[in-house]
């Protein structure tokens, strides 16, 4: 039976061993296992990752690996060593600092990279040994980018997804990483790849083009083999969970407690992990500001910062530690009163029902990241508001902005801002908070975890599904064998060829793509053999093929099926076409050459055609975008359809196209062996109107509707060299 397999660096379990030599196990109760909880534990589904502790000796694996095994965990065990250098090196000091835009701390050693490599490895053959064809598996996070890759190479067809809890930085930031191609492309063996927010998605695809060169539209990149999608899952929280426990007698005897020690004073309350990327200190100062200008609020608000100890082996994590003690002493010595201290500063973790009290406590949640993939504490304030009030100050460059655009949204280096945004929250009543926490806690409640669970696996089924539909087969020896045998016994053939891209590579200036020797050869001896009819369809205009082919027995069909030539005859028109609206949308794509250097602008008898290959990687994309919107209003009316090809955009007459002019051939030459071969977009039309038995070749991608596959124009050059030698 196929199996879902969720695999990240952290198992959700704290295993511990006690002072006997015992082991304990306690699962933790993060919202990641609360949301996948009803995925692993089901049936015989499983959880891959790293039990959280260091072992002697096989015997203690084995003890772990058992316990665990009843929970649907199966670990993978790192030595000290491998923790040092793949997790807080690689990961924390590497991969972190540069997708939260803090790449000044970011360390680049090789050592590190080597472990991450390794310990990557590790999680894979783990994978491999623990699943079977069919099975989906679901990465998670930066520990294990290298990871999609590596299982997609040990069982090529199963079903990954990959989803990345922290932000992905822009193109600009991600490409100082020394092994920027390797993690673009490690992650690319994935089938679906999320991220929080339609930010990280622009990012990672932006950098996919850029440093892999893959092309990439509508959150489809073509890896050749397979298209991955791309695309944003907000991720949520279990929110009833949080609701419910707002509403808890114990909670609620928490709650009266803490309110008696604090008074009646209002309470702003920040809780994050110790991290840079945070924004702890910037906070602080905007609370001391609002202070420094607001002393009618002296002994009557609170700041609760909460900070959980992390990664404080780490240097610059030690000096975030010692900068924000600074800080809160200074504001504290200043201002505090006999029975007041301004902020209430607690350096430790606390169970989830007290955290739970703080919430419901909590006039103002402060949450004011520099950068942050999402963000669940301002969610999980959200949920525990059971009666409504409350006001939350989010960062803008937090993901969870994007979606709670009814909090006050500030800008984290603004202590100004905030410090105004303080006051503004303090002095709201609360009949103005309901009405934007009502509308904040409807989206929270929708868009929950279990939601992200369920939308990021039917996507997943989803594009799977889509790779199979489009999926041509390889033309391997064998399948080879079979198309040469059918072309060996039939006594008509009818031969389709794209130029282009399928019998000739690309060259940056179109016009020195004529034939070579090798090629005129093979097609002078094919179109030798009375059997066949060879007919070149292609999109070139009809001058430059008949120069470079006319003089061959061949059939010719140019500019995408406008001008037909049977080699009895000389060139004719599919029907009467108008050019009259080249006047008119010329000059457009003028405009589009003249702004963007590298551009032509290729003529046509009955289209226009705008050409970027040489064009900047990236502003050719934007620019051929930009000009299908720019036109496409133009063409409505006017039986004129825009064609985005293979770094070109063309404007030609709606109705004609390479499979409506091959139907012409197909009526007239009825074939015993029929083959169609084509590299393009274009050449899709083609492949659409060929009888069933026909071969249908695909050039350079898998993608089409095309039944096989070739990779490369010498491949099909091979190919019709063998046809050729059949008939001698
Ligand atoms: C990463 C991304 C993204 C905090 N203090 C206590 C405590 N917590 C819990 C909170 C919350 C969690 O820790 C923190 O989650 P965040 O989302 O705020 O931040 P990261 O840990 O950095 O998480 C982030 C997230 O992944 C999910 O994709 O949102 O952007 O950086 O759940 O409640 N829990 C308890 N005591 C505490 O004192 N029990």
């Amino acid at each position: 039976m196929a199996r879902k397999i969720i695999v990240s660096n952290r198992l959700p379990i704290k295993v511990k061993k006690g002072a006997e030599g015992g082991m304990t196990f306690e699962p933790s109760e993060g919202g990641l296992a609360t949301g996948l909880g009803s995925v692993y534990k089901e049936g015989q589904n499983l959880w891959i990752g790293w039990p959280g502790l260091f072992l002697q000796d096989e015997e203690e694996e084995q003890i772990v690996t058992q316990e665990l095994e009843h929970e649907s965990m199966l670990p993978v065990f790192l030595t000290e060593t491998e923790i040092k250098e793949f997790y807080e090196g690689f990961s924390n000091e590497t991969l972190w600092p540069t997708f939260h835009y803090f790449s000044q701390y970011a360390v680049y050693e090789q050592d590190y990279w080597d472990a991450y490599v390794n310990v990557n490895q590790k999680f894979c053959d783990q994978i491999v040994k623990s699943s079977n064809p069919g099975d989906t598996i679901w990465i998670h996070d930066y520990q294990l980018l290298l990871l999609p890759s590596m299982v997609r190479e040990a069982l090529p067809d199963i079903n990954i997804g990959f989803f990345q809890h922290i932000p992905f930085s822009s193109y600009e930031v991600f490409r100082l990483l020394p092994w920027r191609k390797a993690i673009l492309k490690g992650m690319l063996g994935a089938d679906l790849i999320g991220f929080h927010t339609y930010d990280d998605v622009r990012h990672f695809v932006s950098s996919v083009t850029h440093i892999v060169g893959y092309p990439a539209s509508q959150g489809l990149i073509e890896t050749g083999n397979r298209n991955v999608m791309v695309d944003a899952f907000p991720m949520g929280i279990d929110y009833e969970k949080y609701a419910q426990l707002a509403s808890s007698d114990k909670v609620k005897s928490i709650a009266a407690e803490f309110r008696k020690a604090l008074n009646k004073r209002k309470i702003i309350l920040s809780i994050d992990r110790l991290d840079y990327s945070k924004g702890i200190p910037q906070r602080l100062r905007a609370f001391e500001l609002f202070l420094k200008e607001r002393p009618d609020f002296y002994e009557k608000v609170t700041l609760i910062m909460i900070v959980v100890p992390s990664r404080d082996q780490v240097e610059k994590y030690k000096e975030l530690k010692v900068e924000i003690d600074e800080i809160v002493g200074r504001i504290n010595s200043a201002y505090r009163t006999i029975t007041w201290a301004p902020v209430q500063y607690y350096y430790h973790a606390f169970p989830l029902e007290e955290l739970s009290a703080f919430y419901s406590l909590a006039d103002v949640a402060l949450v004011t990241p520099m950068r942050d993939g999402m963000n669940l504490v301002c969610k999980e304030y959200i949920a525990s508001r059971t009666d409504g009030t409350g006001i939350l100050i989010l960062s803008e460059m937090a993901g969870a902005a994007k979606e709670l655009s009814e909090a006050i949204l500030i800008n984290p280096n603004d202590v100004n801002q905030i410090a105004e945004a303080l006051f503004q929250s303090l002095t709201t009543p609360e009949a103005e908070q309901k009405p934007h926490m009502t509308i904040m806690q409807e989206t929270v409640r929708k868009y929950d975890i279990h939601h992200w669970v369920k939308i990021f696996m039917d996507r997943l089924a989803y594009i799977k599904e889509m790779q199979q539909s489009l999926k041509t087969s390889l033309l391997t020896d064998g399948k080879q064998k079979q198309l040469e045998q059918a072309y060996a016994e039939a006594t008509s053939r009818l031969i389709f060829l794209d130029y282009d891209g399928t019998l000739m590579g690309f060259s940056s200036d179109p016009q020195k793509a004529q034939p070579d020797t090798e090629l005129l050869d093979t097609l002078t001896r094919l179109a030798a053999d009375k059997k066949n009819r060879v007919v070149i369809i292609s999109g070139r205009d009809h001058t430059t093929l008949g120069s470079w082919l006319g003089h061959l027995p061949i059939d010719m069909i140019a500019e995408h099926g406008v001008w037909l030539q049977k080699h009895e005859t000389s060139w004719e028109m599919i029907q009467n076409l108008k050019n009259d609206w080249k006047e008119d949308i010329r000059p457009i794509l003028e405009t589009y050459v003249n702004r963007t250097p590298g551009a032509l602008l290729e003529e046509k008898d009955y289209a226009l055609v705008w050409h970027f290959r040489k064009v900047d990687l990236g502003l050719g994309e934007t620019r051929a975008g930009e000009l299908s919107s720019h036109l496409s209003y133009l063409v409505a009316n006017r039986n004129l359809q825009i064609m985005e090809g293979d770094k070109i955009v063309e404007i030609k007459n709606i109705e004609v196209n390479k499979g409506v002019a091959a139907s012409r051939w197909l009526e007239e030459y009825p074939s015993q062996f029929v083959v169609a071969i084509g590299d393009d977009r274009t050449d899709e039309d083609t492949f659409q109107v060929m009888p069933e038995n026909a071969y249908t070749i695909k050039v350079g991608s898998t993608r089409s509707r095309a039944r096989f596959h070739l990779k490369t124009f010498k491949e099909v050059r091979e190919l019709l060299k063998n046809l050729n030698n059949l008939q001698e």
